[in-house]
């Protein structure tokens, strides 16, 4: 075994760097906010300090599916603005126990934290979106000012928001495709807003919760962290407009949006495809 220390991982590294993104972006004030990021047997076990149990914390529903695995986490109360200067304190590394029902804590978390309030939120995500894709490794949620804002603004169904999104530049049809998946308001941190999430994601990679932020899934840090970009950018956009009154005069059409996907070799939602123009009387 190495003598390498955790903290000194890529892994802990590209945690520090998303983290602090996330904060300057000014999309995770206070405690807002929390990444999880799915490791390996292999990634976890080439370090010297990640094979003692340090402590155990419950979870509170059954995460059976995912007994054994890795995941480098936020912590619950903790602020992203920190993670940076001591991620040795902010974050943790925990491995979920055999049971499913509580999460070993192996690195982190070293004044007594331990994972953020959101985590059975994250795992059901991980759960459901590993179905699709053997490749998930990255939950991500955070608070995009000007999304959010479209969500007192606009009627709250996927259709509208992707469509809206998709029109904005010509990238948001390229980075997700099937749209963005959208939930009522629910309260924050219950099993109840993880559920509804997570059913989303059997659909979509990014689900907007409504007057709080986003959830975001991925392969790795950086195309989740571009994913919730890419969206958070065409809701500046969307906003910026409505700043400039409002009326578009011409836009990305339908025809367009089915052009790029073809460029792009991309099969877009079908259900989003057609409908309303930005342009009236169009
Ligand atoms: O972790 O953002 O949704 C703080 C939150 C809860
Ligand atoms: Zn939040």
């Amino acid at each position: 075994m190495s003598q390498q220390k955790f903290i000194d991982s890529p892994y802990v590294e590209e945690m520090c760097k998303i983290t602090h993104g996330l904060y300057t972006h000014g999309w995770d004030e206070r405690n807002g906010g929390n990444v999880s990021y799915r490791l390996t047997k292999e990634e976890v076990s080439q370090y010297a300090d990640t094979n003692k149990v340090l402590r155990n914390v419950p979870i509170d529903f059954d995460a059976s599916e995912l007994a054994g695995v890795y995941f480098l986490v936020t912590g619950t109360g903790r602020y992203f603005k920190n993670v940076i200067d001591n991620p040795e304190a902010e974050t943790g590394l925990v491995q979920i126990a055999a049971d499913g029902h509580s999460a070993d804590i192996l690195w982190g978390y070293n004044d007594g934290a331990q994972p953020t309030s959101e985590f059975p939120s994250h795992l059901m995500t991980h759960i459901n979106r590993l179905h699709k894709d053997s490749n998930q490794r990255v939950v991500m949620h955070c608070h995009p000012t000007n999304l959010i804002a479209m969500s007192f603004t606009l009627p709250l169904d996927e259709k509208t928001f992707s469509r809206i999104l998709w029109k904005m530049q010509a990238e948001s049809v390229v980075v997700f495709p099937e749209g963005l998946g959208v939930i009522p308001y629910m309260t924050p941190g219950t099993n109840d807003i993880g559920e509804a999430t997570a059913e989303k994601m059997k659909d979509f990679r990014a689900v907007l919760w409504p007057h709080h932020g986003v959830f975001g899934a991925g392969d790795s840090m950086d195309e989740t962290y571009g994913l919730i970009e890419t969206i958070e950018k065409a809701a500046l956009i969307y906003t910026t407009i409505r700043a400039q009154g409002g009326q578009c005069l011409q836009e990305i059409t339908d025809d367009d949006l089915a052009d790029l996907a073809n460029r792009f070799g991309l099969t877009p939602n079908p259900d989003f495809l057609t409908g309303k123009s930005l342009v009236e009387n169009k």
